[in-house]
C-alpha cells in the first residue's frame, strides 16, 4: 500500500534514500540524521542568543586569530558530542579546533566517515541578529576500518566528498544538503521539531542578477577581478542586468541566496591576503561540492575548488562560486 506521505522529514528522507541502496549500510543516513539533531539544539540556542547572556566574546582566540564567541563553542561541542557518541563517524576537524579530534573508541574506529565543519560560520553577526550558518562535508575514510581515523582522511580533495550541506540559522532554521544525487532543503517545522522536506531538488539557476563582494576590498583585488565587479556594475538590460550588489558578511547567507536565485560570490585573493580570507575544507570544499552538483561552478580563480589537494586543515583559498554563466564570464573576462 503506498503511504500517502505530503511532507518528507530529514528522518524519512534519509531512510528512503537507504531503501533506493540494498547495498546501503545506513552509516551515512544515520550520520546525516545526527547533525540534524546537533542542528536543532543549535538552532534552539541562536533563536534565544539576544535573551540570555550567551552573548559576548568568550574572551578566547581560535586558531585564526578571531575572537570566539560562547555560541561558536556552544555550536562546536554540540555537533562534535552527537557525532562521537553516534556510530557513523571517527573523527572531526573544526574551524573551532587547532587539530583534528580522532573519537578513537571500537566503535568510532569501525566508522566510514569523516566529518569536517565550521560549526558557526558568520558569528560575528551573532550580536546583530544577522543569519548565520553551519557548514559541514562528509568523506569516506581512507585509512584502515578498525584502526583510529589519520590526518589523511581529512586532508583529500573536496571531489571525494560523500555528502556536504549547511544549516542556516535565518527567518526559518533551514538544513541543505547534497550527496551525488542531488541537492535538497529542509526547513524546521518547530510544531513538530523536524526538519521537513521543503526545497527538493534544488537547480541553482544558469544566471542571475546578484553579485557578493566585500566592495572596501576592491583595491586590493587583482585587475581581473577589478574589471569582472565594474562589469557587473554596467550591466544593461539587453544584458541580463541590471546586477544587484548583495553582501551580508555571512557566505551561508549569500551563497544560499544565489544557490536559489542564482548569482555570484566571491572572496577574492587580496594584495596583503593572496589566499583570502575563507578556509578551503570546511568552507568552500563543502558549498563547491553542493552548487557543482545543483548546476553551478566553483574555482580559486585558477582551478576548481573541488581538484585543489589540501596540505593542512586551516588553509584558506581564494573562492568563486555561483551560476554557471556568471563564473564563465568571470574566467573569460581578461
Ligand atoms: P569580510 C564570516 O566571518 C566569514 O567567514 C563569511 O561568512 C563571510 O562571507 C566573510 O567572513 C566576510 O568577511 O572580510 O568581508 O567581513
Amino acid at each position: 500500500m503506498a503511504i500517502n506521505r505530503h511532507i518528507q522529514t530529514l528522518d524519512e528522507f534519509t531512510i528512503q534514500q537507504m531503501r533506493d541502496f540494498p547495498q546501503a549500510t545506513g552509516e551515512l543516513a544515520g550520520l546525516l540524521r545526527d547533525i540534524g539533531l546537533a542542528a536543532k539544539r543549535v538552532h534552539v540556542e541562536v533563536n534565544k542568543a539576544g535573551l540570555v547572556d550567551i552573548l559576548g566574546d568568550a574572551g578566547k582566540m581560535n586558531v585564526q586569530g578571531e575572537e570566539v564567541k560562547k555560541l561558536d563553542i556552544f555550536a562546536n561541542n554540540e555537533f562534535m558530542g552527537v557525532l562521537r557518541h553516534g556510530i557513523s563517524c571517527a573523527g572531526i576537524g573544526s574551524e573551532e579546533m587547532d587539530e583534528v579530534v580522532v573519537f578513537d573508541d571500537e566503535i568510532s574506529n569501525q566508522s566510514k566517515y569523516v566529518c569536517l565543519f565550521d560549526p558557526l560560520d558568520g558569528s560575528s553577526n551573532i550580536d546583530v541578529n544577522v543569519s548565520i550558518g553551519t557548514i559541514f562535508s562528509i568523506y569516506r575514510r581512507v585509512s584502515a576500518l578498525g584502526k583510529p581515523a589519520t590526518q589523511t582522511d581529512f586532508l583529500q580533495p573536496g571531489n571525494q566528498q560523500v555528502a556536504a550541506g549547511y544549516v542556516i540559522y535565518g527567518s526559518s532554521t533551514m538544513l541543505v544538503y547534497a550527496t551525488r544525487r542531488g541537492v535538497n532543503g529542509f526547513t524546521l517545522d518547530q510544531a513538530i521539531g523536524e526538519f521537513t522536506m521543503s526545497h527538493p531538488n534544488i537547480i541553482c539557476p544558469s544566471s542571475g542578477k546578484f553579485y557578493s563582494v566585500n566592495h572596501g576590498n576592491f583595491f586590493q583585488y587583482n585587475e581581473k577581478v577589478q574589471r569582472y565587479i565594474t562589469n557587473c556594475q554596467k550591466k544593461t538590460l539587453a544584458e541580463g542586468g541590471p546586477y544587484t550588489q548583495r553582501y551580508i558578511g555571512s557566505m551561508v547567507a549569500d551563497v544560499h541566496r544565489n544557490l536559489i536565485k542564482g548569482g555570484i560570490f566571491m572572496y577574492p585573493g587580496m594584495k596583503d591576503r593572496p589566499n583570502g580570507k575563507l578556509r578551503l575544507l570546511y568552507e568552500c570544499n563543502p558549498f563547491a561540492f553542493i552548487v557543482e552538483i545543483a548546476g553551478g561552478k566553483a574555482t580559486d580563480g585558477v582551478q576548481r575548488i573541488l581538484d585543489i589537494q589540501p596540505t593542512e586543515v586551516h588553509q584558506r583559498t581564494p573562492f568563486f562560486i555561483g551560476s554557471k554563466l556568471m563564473m564563465e564570464e568571470l574566467e573569460t573576462t581578461n
